[in-house]
């Protein structure tokens, strides 16, 4: 509510937002109307993500509204986070026009090698024009730098289950907020601890601000500073788009892509692709295009949809 205070309320049935189909009318990050426990109106979004679950899936779920950021938690190992789904987090992301920040977790953890492998990944996503971090969720070790980025922002956290969303939540907070999970033995994955998507202030927890504050040096007059916790996903199934509109979505690719012989090129096979010489030149990533190639492929398969 206004005041501050949590009030449950219930979703009229014959309610539907304007537009949009999605599996849930409202959202998390959603400015409500209520009346006698019942959510009235969504107001307008400034923006939002949606994220389908699958390409075919025609349902819709709109991950989050009215965030000023996402930022994806990514880890290089326990559990390992593909290039091709922080791809297409980030094409998502510019797809949405929401700005998109890589926070790479758990380096206590990893191997001589595994800090050389996130050293290149960072390098990569920096090159392209993202700002990455490294951390340690789990004894609130890294770049205080984060802080600096939360403060006074509303900040979408996801990405896939285990990787620490809901530890650098609570980290964040100097307490439990919400329940962590552990790792499966089996399969270095996550177990999926967070069902649900939710919202915490971290201003409005005196206790918090101030020892962030003081660890970091910040004012603690900071604006509204909240996070949003969500559950693990597996996977990011594309949003519509057309078959030219796919490098759009990938800064690197778009930028060498006005090179080409063709205006229309999609960089598979067209002659004078200036795409195809910087794979050689090593100039974009073969893990980009890999994944700018799997995004064409879903505008194929929807096609015959
Ligand atoms: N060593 C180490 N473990 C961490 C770190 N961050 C998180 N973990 C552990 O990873 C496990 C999963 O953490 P969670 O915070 O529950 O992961 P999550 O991303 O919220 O997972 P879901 O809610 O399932 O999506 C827990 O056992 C955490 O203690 C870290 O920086 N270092
Ligand atoms: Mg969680
Ligand atoms: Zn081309």
């Amino acid at each position: 509510m206004d005041d501050g205070s949590d009030a449950e309320c219930r979703v009229k049935g014959n309610f539907r937002i304007r537009g949009i189909r999605t599996t849930n009318p409202v959202a998390v990050g959603d400015f409500v109307q209520v009346a006698d426990g019942w959510i009235t109106d969504v107001e307008e979004r400034r923006n939002y993500i949606i994220r389908r679950a699958t390409n075919l899936s025609k349902e819709s779920h709109i991950l989050a509204a009215n965030i000023d950021q996402a930022a994806l938690i990514v880890t290089v190992n326990h559990p390992v986070t593909s290039t091709t789904f922080i791809d297409r987090f980030l094409a998502t992301c510019e797809a949405y026009r929401v700005r998109a920040l890589l926070i790479f977790n758990k380096i206590d953890l990893l191997t001589e090698q595994e800090l050389a492998q996130l050293a290149d990944l960072r390098a990569l996503y920096e090159s392209i024009g993202y700002q990455t971090m490294a951390i340690s969720a789990k004894y609130l070790s890294g770049e205080a730098g984060l802080l600096h980025e939360l403060q006074g922002r509303v900040t979408l956290l996801s990405g896939n289950s285990g990787v620490g969303k809901s530890t650098l939540l609570n980290a964040l907070f100097g307490k439990e907020m919400t329940r962590t999970g552990k790792i499966s033995d089996a399969h270095d994955k996550g177990m999926h601890t967070t069902t649900f998507s939710e919202m915490y202030f971290l201003s409005a927890t005196r206790s918090v601000s101030e020892a962030v504050c003081q660890c970091n040096g910040l004012s603690g007059e900071a604006g509204l500073t909240s996070i949003i916790d969500t559950p693990g996903i597996k996977g990011f199934g594309s949003v519509d788009m057309q078959r030219d509109e796919v490098s759009h979505y990938f800064r690197d690719i778009f930028a060498v892509g006005r090179h080409c012989r063709f205006g229309n090129c999609t960089h598979t096979n067209e002659p004078g692709c200036a795409v195809q010489e910087a794979l050689i030149t090593g100039d974009i990533a073969i893990s980009r295009y890999e994944s700018y190639l799997s995004l064409l492929g879903d505008c194929d398969e929807s096609k015959y949809r």
